[in-house]
């Protein structure tokens, strides 16, 4: 078995609603197994683009196949649910990030690993801690070395949301 890290975002509709179907269906996909899920986080938008807040959240998962074939299930289930999204309900956002598997580095034009701004990102590492605070980025790292190294105005704004998944 392969361990993933993965972030979930969305900041335009019912983001709640959106990450818990998210998560349904990453958990009836065949070869994956959530292992823990985070809390659910609030977070002021990183970037500079003036938009909403983001409702943010981790994921760690068992997944029996390579870091390919889950970052291409990770991109249609981003695709399948903004199609069905924008039809029935209008705009919807869903954004599936995959920060680490196994340790793994790789630099191809698909993938990206680790995620090469997760380590700076509070919206990332703060759920992130939550489920895997020695989980190692790309094999170096742990997740709570990179959160201690961030600044109080990083983490500021960010707020754990009192609900039961
Ligand atoms: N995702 C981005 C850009 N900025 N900011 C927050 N707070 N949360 C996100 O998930 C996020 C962001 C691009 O993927
Ligand atoms: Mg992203
Ligand atoms: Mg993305």
């Amino acid at each position: 078995m392969n361990k993933a890290l993965i972030s979930l975002g969305s900041n335009l509709g019912d983001s709640i609603a959106t990450l818990k179907s998210a998560l349904a269906l990453l958990k009836n996909t065949s070869g994956i197994k959530i292992d823990k899920i985070s809390s659910f986080y609030k977070t002021p938008p990183v970037g500079g683009v003036i938009q909403d807040d983001f409702i943010n959240a981790c994921a760690l998962l068992d997944v029996a196949f390579n870091a390919h074939d889950l970052m291409q299930t990770l991109l249609n289930i981003e695709k399948e649910f903004k199609r069905e999204r924008i039809i029935r309900w209008g705009p919807r956002t869903l954004d599936l990030d995959l920060i680490d598997f196994n340790g793994e580095i790789s630099n191809d034009s698909f993938i990206t690993l680790p995620h090469p701004r997760a380590y700076q990102r509070a919206f990332v590492l703060v759920p992130a801690n939550e489920i895997a605070p020695d989980l190692l980025l790309g094999g170096k790292y742990s997740i709570q070395h990179y959160l201690k190294n961030l600044s109080e105005n990083d983490i500021k704004g960010i707020t754990k949301l009192n609900y039961a998944q």
